[in-house]
């Protein structure tokens, strides 16, 4: 008899980023900004945890019943399993591959019918087939490979799942409740530079998840209705690559009056190539540049002023995000120290430093297999915050890698402060300069053109009313972190974070107003539960650890899918079988 499919997605286990028999700790939090940007930055670094947003893009485009099951803990996941599943999906990452196999081994012995399907990026290492017991693996992007291993439609367009971008979010110890929302346009990058796990896991090719403007505009539109959301994060690696896509979706914002803000990652030439006033105009509140060095071999920054593109961003009120790599080739003692303070030199208002990691299928492990130099690292010890997992003749300690990574982290809090009040500068000196930039351009009668993608001379200007929301909307972004400001003041680190501190309150009062009442007590409020967060930090410190680590709670989501849905693809299913059923008159089972 048949039994119609259920699958379930799951993430891998938790806990997160404590160190146990499968993972690590350092590195391996759910976090973005705590493990890898404003670490060390103590209580004046933000904390959010972000979804496992893949599964819910895959359950989103099945006609198979499905269940997502995010964050869960150990026994969460055992509970699931008991509910009766046909199959189950668990994405992962390298670092957490043990726990990938420890959930695989669990089914295998405990519920031997159901078949198991890996994906996600620990699909890319090799011994796989002896480390992970599984059915299925799907070395791609995994709606449409699912729909494809269901028998569903594979070429029915994807629809966009509505989601909140983190599963929580504290500033100074207060929680806060999210309101930002994710956006997934597309998969790798065509860069292909070296290092670089997402460009070669989809073959140094884009996969277009939503491939147009008009698609983006549309998904958008969609979570601002069901979420409420108008400020996203782009799970993108490199979104501006496709510049015809990002100018209809500004195209389609004008026309319909909608300035959504968006959090992307972009490279140094892209952005070059579109100027910073279209990505102030498309709302890029955030954009993440990978500098990587000074002396950087790619050539997504050859010929760029990094420093020059990162001020004229700032200037404007794009917050830039600046990621280096420590331990490249051409790193030694002296010059490694001398890259951290260019990095830091560039003056961005947040700075991810990250280990050179030759994670397998890139052209570096590659590389440096051939040579012999890498070295026999557990694959749960490749997260890019540990030792190197290669042999880098400058660097024979394995001590220091891990010591001039948090040196660096320490360097750049100590030189610019906590990173809450450089973004908060940034997007405060945005908003005046805008204002000043739009009154210059409505006297001089400059009006925006699309082609060009510059401010220029138009035959009858009209007043710039998109522009006008935009700033509105930035201007309410800025007023979002300033009750941060006087705990970032009363808890800074030194004199010169302090004075920083001062002089962005009274720019907010030049640009914004004097602080309501409302700030005010939000402002206390943040000063008392920073204090307590301070007590807290320092009583996990004595406990040995870096910082406080939190854990996201497990939530389940089922997509039930309608049963037209679920019988035309079984129907289908049946009929292809019984088509490949051997003929009975011609067996060829003895061959
Ligand atoms: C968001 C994110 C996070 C979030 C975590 C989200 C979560 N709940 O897991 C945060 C910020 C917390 C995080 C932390 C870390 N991350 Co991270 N992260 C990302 C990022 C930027 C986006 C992931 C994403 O949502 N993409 C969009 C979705 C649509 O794509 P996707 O996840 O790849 O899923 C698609 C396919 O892979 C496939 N698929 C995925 N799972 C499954 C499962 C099945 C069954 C099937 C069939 C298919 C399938 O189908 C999906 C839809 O098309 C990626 C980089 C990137 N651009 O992907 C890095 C990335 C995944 N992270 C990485 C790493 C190493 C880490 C950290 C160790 C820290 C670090 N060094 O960056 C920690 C570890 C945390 C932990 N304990 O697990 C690496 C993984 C490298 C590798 N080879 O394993 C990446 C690729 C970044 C990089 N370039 O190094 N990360
Ligand atoms: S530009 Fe960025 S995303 Fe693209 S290949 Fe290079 S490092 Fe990877």
């Amino acid at each position: 008899m048949f039994r119609p499919n259920t699958l379930l997605l799951t993430a891998v286990f938790g806990p997160y980023g404590v160190k146990d028999k499968y993972a690590e700790a350092l590195g391996c939090q759910m976090e973005l900004l705590n493990n890898q940007i404003t670490r060390c930055q103590g209580i004046h670094s933000p904390r959010q945890a972000y979804w496992s947003f893949g599964l819910y893009l895959i359950a989103e485009n099945l006609d198979t019943s499905t269940t997502v099951l995010d964050f869960p803990k150990w026994e969460d996941f055992t509970r699931e399993l008991k509910k009766g599943y046909t199959h189950v999906g668990i994405s992962f990452i390298v670092p957490n591959v043990l726990k990938a196999r420890r959930m695989a081994l669990h089914i295998r012995e405990k519920h031997p019918e159901i078949k198991i399907i890996l994906g996600g990026y620990g699909t890319v290492i090799p011994d796989l087939d002896t480390f992970v017991p599984h059915d299925a693996v799907c070395h791609g992007e995994g709606a449409r490979w699912l729909r494809a291993y269901f028998g569903e439609d594979v070429n029915a367009p994807l629809r966009h799942p509505a989601l909140i971008g983190p599963a929580y979010e504290r500033i100074y110890g207060f929680s806060s409740k999210p309101r930002g929302a994710i956006l997934m346009p597309g998969l790798g990058c065509e860069n292909g530079c070296s290092f670089c796990i997402t460009s070669h896991k989809f073959n140094k090719r884009y996969v277009p998840l939503l491939d147009s403007g008009a698609r983006i505009f549309e998904a958008c539109r969609k979570t601002e209705s069901a979420v409420k959301a108008t400020g996203f994060s782009v799970m993108d690696e490199n979104f501006l690559k496709r510049p015809e896509r990002a100018r209809a979706l500004l195209s389609l914002m004008e026309q319909h009056g909608k300035p959504y803000v968006f959090d992307l990652f972009s490279s140094a030439e892209t952005i070059r190539e579109l100027g910073a006033d279209f990505l102030l105009r498309l709302g890029v509140r955030m954009v993440w540049i990978g500098v990587e060095s000074k002396n950087s071999p790619h050539a997504k920054n050859q010929g760029i002023d990094l420093k020059a593109l990162v001020n004229e961003l700032q200037d404007k009120g794009v917050i830039v995000q600046a990621s280096m790599i420590l331990f490249q080739e051409h790193h030694n003692e002296q010059n490694i120290h001398e890259d951290i303070a260019w990095a830091i030199s560039l003056g961005s208002s947040l700075t991810q430093f990250m280990n050179y990691t030759p994670f397998p299928g890139t052209m570096l492990h590659e590389q440096l297999e051939r040579e012999g130099r890498l070295k026999q690292i557990p694959y749960r010890r490749l997260h890019g915050q540990d030792e190197l997992a290669f042999a880098h003749p400058n660097f024979p300690r394995p001590a220091d890698h891990v010591r001039i990574l948090r040196e660096a982290f320490r360097q750049k809090y100590l030189k610019d402060g906590p990173g809450v009040v450089n973004m908060a500068l940034t997007l405060a000196r945005g908003v005046q300069r805008g204002w000043e930039d739009l009154r210059a351009r409505e006297r001089n009668g400059l009006a925006w053109n699309p082609a060009t993608m510059r401010y220029e001379k138009g035959a009858a200007p009209q007043p710039d009313r998109f522009m006008k929301r935009r700033l509105l909307m930035m201007a309410r972004m800025a007023t979002g972190l300033r009750p941060a400001l006087w705990a970032a003041w009363v808890y800074a680190p030194n004199s010169a974070a302090r004075r920083k501190a001062r002089e962005t309150m009274r720019l907010y009062v030049d640009v914004l107003g004097k602080p309501t009442t409302a700030d005010r007590l939000k402002a206390l409020g943040l000063v008392v539960t920073g204090g307590i967060e301070l007590v807290r930090l320092r009583w996990n410190q004595l406990l040995g650890r870096e910082s406080i680590v939190y854990q996201p709670s497990c939530r389940r989501t089922e997509y039930r899918k309608d049963a037209p849905a679920q019988a035309a693809t079984l129907l289908e299913t049946l009929a292809s079988s019984l088509e490949t059923l051997p003929d009975p008159c011609h067996d060829t089972a003895g061959k």
